[in-house]
Order: structure tokens, then sequence, then C-alpha cells
């Protein structure tokens, strides 16, 4: 349509409106009609004259699609050349629904203790703390999921979309880290640490798990800019923990390489320095230091554990903390469930305890804490809550400060 044609279109559209006794400010419900016309004595004219617009034009029968306020359906139904005015309708795929499996809680939710302190956390900071997940996208539409994901953005190869097509997740790793870390507490599939947390989806991986450094830059650059896409809104210089800005306290990254740009560690300490808390996976390649962006001193660097509390072979030594990473179930694409194992799925457990630490914290006193060292050993700040709360229950180059507890980290922060 151009811009003549609009204008009288909506000329149009408003002389009808007054003619109908129906004001703008009232909401107009709009309906979809199949219109069977007489093909030599019918002039399109009349759909534009009762506030309609055309919107399919059938080859195979004479017929067209009209939309149009619901109350102009009788007008169109005394139009010259039509024959027949019918409703449209829905259909629906015939296939049968997948039924949901009845809520387990998965044992690495058991084992951190979550469950002991959602009676504490039920409702706090709604609309404040955010966990940012850079990862393959997220089935945004799982049932088990949906509620909490509120923003997602594809950065992949530069170039960034909102698109929901652009940042759903066709690999189901990241749908399995963000399930671990705020799956719905409700009556099906399985329970993330904090399930009432907000999440946004950030896909910085392709859908064969694979990225590239320029693309997390990015990724962590729009985990700070938010869905409002500027730092600080308000401009009083603070981004993390401000209810007047959306910068996510939390960057969850389950992903990692051999070696970075020294850039990547520029946004990294940007992102710290702004007081974001940055958690990654420590590796599974068995070596003697976690992988990048784990390694640097700015990142929460996490190694897994198993059932029976033992670090596998695989999990990279050196790490700042571990959790469960062994045969953690959680959602899957297509509203299903999958166990998978690896540092992925170690480092989203304590993604959802920061989270929890600063929910909470932030209801209380309603600021957040900031991040810490990695050799902080006070309660003031989030890395010393989980160091000191921690299982401390064997050697530091395969435990670190040991295996993270949300129940002790949660009742530190509030204490
Ligand atoms: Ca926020
Ligand atoms: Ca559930
Ligand atoms: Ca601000």
């Amino acid at each position: 349509m151009n811009g003549r044609e609009a204008i009288s279109t909506l000329l149009i559209v408003l002389v009808v409106f007054s003619y109908i006794g129906i004001t703008m400010a009232e909401p107009v419900e709009k309906v979809r009609v199949i219109v069977t016309i007489d093909k030599s004595n019918f002039n399109e004219r009349v759909v534009e004259k009762v506030g309609g617009q055309v919107k399919i034009r059938y080859k195979i029968i004479p017929a067209i699609v009209v939309e149009l306020p619901e109350s102009a359906v009788k007008h169109l139904e005394k139009a010259k050349g039509v024959v027949r005015v019918e409703y449209d309708g829905e259909i629906h795929i015939l296939g049968r629904p997948i039924t949901q499996p009845p809520q387990t809680i998965p044992w690495g939710i058991e084992r951190i203790k979550a469950p002991d302190v959602w009676q504490i956390t039920a409702g706090a900071s709604d609309g404040v703390i955010e966990v940012a997940i850079l990862d393959t996208g997220i089935d945004y539409d799982h049932p088990d999921l949906q509620d909490n994901i509120k923003w997602g953005i594809s950065v992949l190869r530069g170039r960034i979309s909102t698109n929901p097509r652009s940042y759903i997740d066709r690999n189901g790793h990241g749908t399995h880290v963000a399930g671990t870390i705020a799956a719905l507490n409700n009556d099906i599939g399985v329970v993330g640490v904090a399930p009432e947390v907000e999440i946004y989806a950030i896909k910085v991986l392709g859908n064969g798990g694979i990225g590239s450094w320029s693309d997390l830059i990015l990724g962590i650059e729009q985990a700070l800019l938010g869905p409002d896409g500027v730092l600080d809104a308000d401009g009083d210089g603070i981004i993390v923990g401000d209810p007047d800005d959306d910068a996510a306290e939390v960057i969850s990254m389950s992903l990692g390489g051999s070696s970075a740009p020294d850039s990547v560690h520029d946004a990294i300490s940007e992102a710290y320095q702004l007081g974001v808390v940055l958690i990654a996976a420590a590796g599974n390649e068995g070596a003697e230091y976690p992988s990048y962006p784990a390694v640097y001193l700015e990142v929460i660097a996490v190694g897994a554990t198993d059932i029976d509390d033992q670090v596998p072979s695989w999990s990279n030594r050196h790490p700042e903390i571990v959790a469960p990473g062994v045969d953690i179930l959680s959602t899957y694409p297509d509203n299903t469930y999958k166990e998978l194992s690896g540092t992925s799925m170690a480092a989203p457990h304590v993604s959802g305890v920061v989270a929890l630490i600063q929910a909470v914290y932030y209801n209380n006193y309603g600021t957040v804490l900031p991040v810490g060292t990695e050799d902080d050993l006070t309660t003031d700040t989030v890395r010393g809550i989980l160091h000191t709360t921690a299982d401390n229950i064997g050697d530091s180059i395969f435990y670190g400060y040991g295996i993270v507890r949300a129940d002790l980290a949660v009742q530190a922060a509030i204490s």
C-alpha cells in the first residue's frame, strides 16, 4: 500500500467507524470471513466501504478472504455481488499431544539443597534479577521453561536478531542449561535451582554447538544492554541491580575454548566491573587448568561432581567451585527431557545459586551484593558467600572451595 492509499484507507476506516458509532478508544474486534462472490457482479470497493480489507484472493474458487470489524459483517452480506459470507475458523494438527512426565527433582538440585530455600526466595526480585544464558539458544516455548524466558536474541556471525526463530535452540544444549537454572516448579518434568528467575536467551553458539569469540563478546554486550538496548537508562551510574535498567546480573557460560583473544578478557572485565557475576564451565578435557573464559580471575570456573560427590576424570582441574555435572536430567527441545554430563551441566547450578543470592539480597536490602574476588572468604560478596558455604570435602585442586550449597548461601546472604 502506498502513502496515498494508506491515507484514503484510514479516512474510509474513520468514516465507517463514525458511521457505525465506534470511537477509536474502544478496541475494534476484527474478524476474518470467507466471502463467496459472483465475479461478474462484484466490485472489491465494497469491502473497503464497509471497513474491511481483502487478505486473500482465491484462484480455484470464486471467493476472497476479508478482515473487517465484526459489526460490519452484516453490511458486507448485503453488498452487491456477495453470495455468501462465512466466518473463518481454527484447524489444528491431529498428532496426540506429548504427555509431560510428572515433576521429579533432579539429583543435582537436591544435592545442593535448592528446594530448601524456595520458600524464602519466592516472589523475590521480580523484574530485577536476570540471568543471561550465552549458549545455543533456548526452546523458549518448552512448557517447563516458557514463563521464565523474558527475552531472547541471536548474535550469531555478528548479526543481531530478536526474532524468536533466530534464538530457538536446535541443538539442545542451551535448553538443558536453562532447565537446570530455571525450570518451573509445577507438576511436570524437572525443576531448576531458581525456578522463578528471569532468563535472557542469548544465542552465541550455532546449532552445531560452535561459535566464535567475536560473537561471545557481542553476547556479553547484549547481556549488559538488555532488551532496552541501553546500558544505563536512567543515567544514575547504577546498572546491575537497578530496577530502572534491564542488564543481566548473572552471565552463565557453559562454553569455552583453549585460548582467547585479549579483547574477550576486556569484555569480561567490563562486565565484572559493572557488578555482573560471570560463571563458566571449567571444561571437560581433564586439563590442569580451566579453559577460557573460565580461567580468567573475574570468572567463576565451575567443575563437575557425580552423585557420589566424586570429580570425574574429565573435569578440568583448579576450578573455583564444583557442582553436579554427571547424568543431569533437564529440559530438552520439543517438550522433552534428557540426561547429559559435563561441566556445562555443573555451571548452571552455580548460576542458579547466584541468582537466588542476589534475588533474596535485593529483596531484603534493595541492592545487590558485589561480585567479590576468587580468594574472598567474607560473606560480604557473592563469591565470598559461595566459597565459605560450599561443602569443602576434598582436594582444592579438584574441588576448589567445594560443592556449592544453595541453602547455606542464601542464608548467608540475608544474615
Ligand atoms: Ca537486572
Ligand atoms: Ca517442572
Ligand atoms: Ca541505572
